[in-house]
């Protein structure tokens, strides 16, 4: 048997803009979500966009109590800034205040312990008008929304979060185009990457002024970036993934710092930020009290076998190459392999670099296709999907046993969701959703969690 620290905390994530619908509906402005999908419906699987999800607001009081039924002793949501504040400024959304404040309360009611993520990839389409995150009047826009997200609800969230992944609106807004405003603009992308900072660090000064009774963190996809081999050059390689992948965001937010290779490699590239001293020192002063770490899939790499042109643009990639491993473990409806061991890797690195921070696994899951076909007496048997979790969690607590501050375990996700990029392809959730009826049944998985958190572990 495996058996976590009391009190350890297990549920599930899920975002605003995935789970909601009604994304016009009581005052919702658009984000850059609907406003993409309106003008390019077919950049978007099956062309589903984001008013079709499994529709949380008008569902919220039944899904509620599912959480309970699934052995959530927490759970992670995050607001949406447009719903909020439709302009993404300015005026307040009454209707909005009264919803969160519902859901929040149920929550509470419940016992469950409240995660709230103040921006999960949806900036308010007004505010992208003007720039987004690359013009730092957003920042502070941001803020005064943080500020009142304290306000409102400051006495109902046990744990607040400033940012979901923010290197994926960098690269994928920036330079990869898998996201509006889908541009190629390294330039760019590291003005946005240093405002998402600042944005992160103002929010939590704030915070702290505020003298909240609660805490404040980040959440990071930290995928460990493993060399194809030992030689140098490939172990190079690694070192600037990481770089870019991981220490971008978890050392200024964790350090407090830059780290000095990175700040050399922007500079070489002649992309330096436009940035103040005084920005500086409110990301060196406004670190985060705890880090949530997404966890999918590693980054394998080798050395650049090429020398480039003079002129290339920058990409990341220009440093290292994607690998892929012969052998490797792969989940194939998401093409995304599956290294549990990572999870014992990321506790140990946060436990000896970064000050054994307290930090908890806040998304972790396994999409698949076609689940239908799993079916016996009516639910979905997701056995793949409970090895998935157990594969992961005895990673997990082999880090705890040796040290590692890891106080949880949320998973990806708690209801079929609507996905950015794949719409409903692949069904992450402990519960199904039945796209036609909205109709929810757990699967075997949401039963095997529940026992999961009520023995707080499982049997080997
Ligand atoms: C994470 C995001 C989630 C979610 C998940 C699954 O990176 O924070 O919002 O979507 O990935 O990914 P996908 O939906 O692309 O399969």
């Amino acid at each position: 048997m495996i058996r976590f620290p009391e009190g350890f905390l297990f549920g599930s994530a899920s975002s605003a803009t995935q789970t909601e619908g009604a994304s016009l509906k009581d005052g919702k402005k658009q984000n850059i979500w609907d406003l993409w999908y309106e003008l390019e419906p077919y950049k978007f699987r099956d062309q589903i966009g984001p008013d079709e999800t499994s529709g949380f607001y008008d569902n919220y009081k039944e899904d509620i109590k599912l959480l309970k039924q699934t052995g959530h002793n927490s759970y992670r949501t995050s607001i949406s800034w447009s719903r909020l504040f439709p302009d993404g400024f300015g005026e307040i959304n009454q209707k909005a205040v009264e919803f969160y404040t519902d859901v929040f309360e149920r929550i509470k009611a419940e016992g469950i312990e409240l995660f709230v993520n103040l921006y999960h990839f949806d900036m308010p389409a007004s505010l992208q008008e003007i720039g987004g995150w690359d013009n730092k009047q957003v920042v502070e826009y941001y803020v005064s929304y943080a500020k009142k997200a304290f306000e409102l609800f400051g006495h109902l969230v046990d744990r607040w979060f400033t940012f979901n992944e923010p290197i994926v609106h960098v690269e994928c807004g920036y330079l990869l185009q898998y996201h509006y405003p889908m541009e190629v603009n390294p330039k760019k992308a590291v003005q946005v990457a240093f405002n998402t900072q600042l944005a992160s660090a103002k929010a939590i000064k704030v915070f702290k002024e505020m003298e909240i009774n609660a805490k404040i963190g980040i959440i990071l996809n930290l995928t460990p970036a493993y060399p194809r081999s030992n030689h140098p050059e490939d172990v190079k390689a690694a070192e600037y993934a990481e770089l870019f992948a991981k220490k971008s965001f978890l050392d200024p937010s964790v350090l407090g710092k830059y780290p000095k290779e990175l700040v050399e490699v922007i500079k070489s590239e002649n992309l330096m930020p436009d940035y103040t001293d005084e920005e500086l020192k409110i990301i060196e002063e406004n670190t985060v009290e705890f880090l949530g770490v997404n966890y999918y899939q590693p980054l394998r790499v080798r050395q650049m076998p090429y020398r480039l042109l003079d002129d290339a643009i920058f990409m990341p990639t220009n440093y290292y190459l994607p690998y892929e491993m012969p052998g490797r473990r792969l989940n194939p409806y998401r093409g995304w392999e599956i290294y549990p061991d990572a999870v014992y890797d990321i506790g140990i690195d946060i436990r000896d670099n970064y000050n054994n921070i307290e930090w908890l696994i806040s998304e972790n899951g396994m999409g698949v296709e076609d689940e239908e076909r799993f079916r016996v007496d009516g639910q979905i048997q997701d056995d793949y999907r409970i090895e998935f979790f157990k594969d992961h969690l005895k990673f997990l607590h082999k880090a705890i046993e040796e040290g590692s501050n890891c106080i949880g375990y949320q998973v990806w996700t708690f209801i079929d969701c609507w996905s950015w990029l794949n719409a409903y392809k692949n069904r992450y959730g402990l519960v199904e959703l039945n796209l036609e009826t909205k109709k929810r049944t757990i699967k075997k998985s949401g039963e095997w969690f529940k026992k999961l958190s009520e023995n707080n572990g499982f049997e080997l």
